[in-house]
């Protein structure tokens, strides 16, 4: 990292102490810190009891054989049981579980009573459908109760899902099903999208014709839309007809605490995805802590909602499993935000009252572009904590989601964390830490991070470098499906005993984590290091723009140049002299070594399932290339717009 961009966000001064009254009550408080550090495997062993288990465990971690952990690994639990049985019988059946919003505006409550039947008669079916323990099923469904359902069935039965997001093409899916080598398919005829039926069946009928996915036995098919699909007798079922014939009596069965529980591919930036296995009972113990600890979660009052898909690492830890081992009740909305008009989900917050919001940075920027004048028209007074996730949020997002959130009142609680981590793993407490604008700040109490640099040295206050975590933590990452040496490989070899995130960060004077984003982004312009955060959060920090994405392309006297993709806010039209302003403006914010050489403005910038832009298919566009793979893009048509506006972009 270059000296200059380094010292610019530690010149970030803003700090946002909690509010009193939240702090006063908290969940946890400052004392936890030190505790968890003194003793790292007991704090965990005793937030393992947070969880019911048929049997309880003794041992907590075993790391004989790194880095291939087991956690609690003698106990015995039900993780479905975990999430729902249990509340039920602690006299909780009649809380709302879920306040289902679908996008043209139907609605569906189900109560924890509800849900367990649900669970049951969904177990029984895929039991019916031949699945037995160990068994994979993938889950391709948009965002309805039924994905929800489906996950906590496979846990019920101790069948591992591997969720594909509804967005991903016939490739993609065909790619996961063949690597995990699943048996059973749960999709719907289609879901809502911008006001339009949406179709996934034909997706998965495709799928099933590539040679690795061939071995799929069921396609079970949840009606949503009404679409016509296509229908392959024996092969096909109806969820209506199958799962709704089924009793809602179900004894779950104890699985052990290794027992894996799902795959997750990463899209990686090259190379065949990555299936990130989880297992039982160190994850629940970790999402359940981590959902009651960040967000201060009071399950009897608080509302909770995280707009994110069910098919992104974030859906499955904070809204399925963290969330309903807590016995919180919670939102879940199938749509956009923009449907049908650019205020739905402040209308839904509203509507529900909800009290805890966990959104991404992406949200947050285009809510920036659209304007405050459309939160401003909603009582968003219920709101107390607010939460990010996904990539660094800038400074700018963040003081504009704090002010038009979060009423100037909510604590902001950036975190940091992956789907190898399992749960998140950085961030501020909200009863505890004061906050800065654009910084994670502290390692959750129980887990160990740090900065490094190339030598594998802990770095100072005020240094930059990579984020490694330093110990194990209950809700890592097994290992890769089916390649353990990939698993070493991609995590473990770079820092001789470290887990190696692929993330830069650096440490402000006062220890605390600012996260800049993957190192494979990094740019080297004239021998300096300089991240496209920074940049970003540079160009971000004009009035006129509301997102950019930024990269560095070949070139021929600087090695690598800067390249700015700008989306403008609203109202700001695309003039030269606006381009020279940009420039000018990170030239004077981050220093003239960090000044783009090109800035293009773009309508789109081209984005995965969680909100992260794709830099290497604009590196792709800025060096003229042909595209890469674009199969985990939500909409690929947004290369061709970039594409058509820059004839010859290098
Ligand atoms: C949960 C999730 C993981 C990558 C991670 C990092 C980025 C996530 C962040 C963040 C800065 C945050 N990331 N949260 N960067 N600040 N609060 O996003 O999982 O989809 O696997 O992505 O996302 O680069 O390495 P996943």
């Amino acid at each position: 990292m270059s000296d200059e961009t380094l010292s610019n966000l530690l010149r970030e001064e803003r700090r946002f102490p909690p509010p009193p009254a939240l702090a006063a009550a908290a969940n946890v408080t400052a004392e936890v810190y030190e505790r968890a550090a003194a003793d790292r495997p007991a704090f965990w062993a005793e937030q393992a009891r947070r969880l019911s288990w048929a049997t309880e465990p003794q041992q907590t971690l075993d790391w004989s054989n790194p880095p291939f952990a087991k956690w609690f690994a003698d106990g015995e639990l039900n993780v479905a049981y975990n999430c729902v049985d249990r509340h039920v019988e602690a006299g909780l059946g009649d809380r709302v579980a879920l306040h289902f919003e679908g996008e043209p505006g139907d609605t569906r409550d189900l109560t924890y009573a509800q849900l367990k039947d649900e669970v049951c008669k969904a177990a029984n079916a895929l039991t019916g459908l031949g699945v037995e323990k160990g068994d994979r099923v993938a889950i391709y469904l948009p965002m309805i109760p039924e994905a929800v359902i489906s996950m906590l069935a496979c846990a019920r039965i101790g069948a591992p899902h591997s969720v594909v997001f509804g967005g991903f093409s016939a490739d993609a899916l065909a790619t996961r099903i063949d690597d995990a080598d699943a048996r059973v398919v749960i999709t719907a005829d289609g879901g809502w999208r911008r006001g339009k039926p949406s179709a996934l069946k034909p997706a998965v009928d495709e799928a099933l014709t590539r040679p690795g996915a061939g071995r799929v036995r069921s396609v079970l098919v949840v009606r949503r839309t009404g679409q016509d699909v296509d229908w392959h007798e024996g092969r096909d079922v109806w969820w209506h007809e199958v799962v709704e014939a089924q009793s809602a009596e179900h004894e779950p069965q104890a699985f052990g605490a290794e027992h894996p529980l799902f795959i997750l591919y990463t899209s990686g930036t090259t190379g065949r995805p990555k299936g990130i296995l989880h297992t039982s009972g160190g994850y629940l113990t970790q999402v359940s802590y981590t959902h009651h600890a960040v967000f201060d979660l009071k399950p009897e009052t608080d509302v909770y909602w995280c707009s994110a898909d069910i098919g992104w690492v974030t859906g499955h830890s904070y809204i399925v499993y963290g969330p309903l081992s807590n016995a919180a009740t919670q939102v879940i909305y199938e749509g956009t935000p923009d449907t049908p008009h650019q205020g739905r989900w402040w209308e839904i917050i509203a509507k529900h009252r909800v009290s805890v919001f966990y959104t991404a940075p992406t949200a947050i920027r285009t809510c920036m572009k659209w304007g405050e004048e459309i939160p401003a028209r909603f009582d968003l007074s219920s709101l107390r904590v607010l939460g990010s996730v996904g990539e660094p949020i800038n400074p700018e997002a963040w003081m504009w989601y704090r002010k038009n959130i979060g009423g100037d009142r909510c604590p902001i609680v950036d975190t940091w964390w992956q789907t190898e981590t399992g749960g998140i793993m950085i961030s501020p407490l909200p009863g505890v830490t004061a906050t800065k604008p654009g910084s994670a700040q502290t390692p959750m109490p129980g887990i160990a991070a740090t900065v490094v640099d190339d030598e594998s040295r802990e770095v100072p206050d005020g240094a930059g470098g990579y984020l490694v975590l330093t110990e194990p933590w209950p809700g890592m990452l097994r290992t890769i499906w089916g390649d353990d040496q990939r698993y070493v490989d991609t995590y473990w070899s770079r820092f001789e005993g470290r887990y190696f995130a692929g993330d830069g960060a650096k440490k402000d004077d006062d220890g605390d984590l600012w996260l800049l984003g993957r190192v494979d982004d990094v740019m080297l312009v004239s021998g300096h290091n300089i991240s496209t955060t920074e940049v970003e959060s540079a160009l971000v920090s004009h009035p006129k723009v509301a997102e950019a994405a930024v990269v560095g392309a070949a070139d021929p006297t600087t090695g690598q140049a800067i390249v700015a993709f700008v989306i403008l806010r609203g109202g700001a039209t695309e003039t030269e002299d606006l381009v020279a302003e940009l420039r000018d403006h990170v030239g004077s914010a981050l220093g003239a070594i960090a000044k783009p050489k090109r800035v293009l403005p773009v309508s789109e910038l081209p984005k995965t399932r969680s909100g992260k832009i794709m830099r290497r298919l604009l590196r792709d566009v800025a060096e003229n290339r042909e595209l890469g793979d674009v199969t985990t893009l939500t909409d690929s048509t947004v290369m061709d717009l970039i594409q058509s506006k820059l004839p010859g972009a290098a």
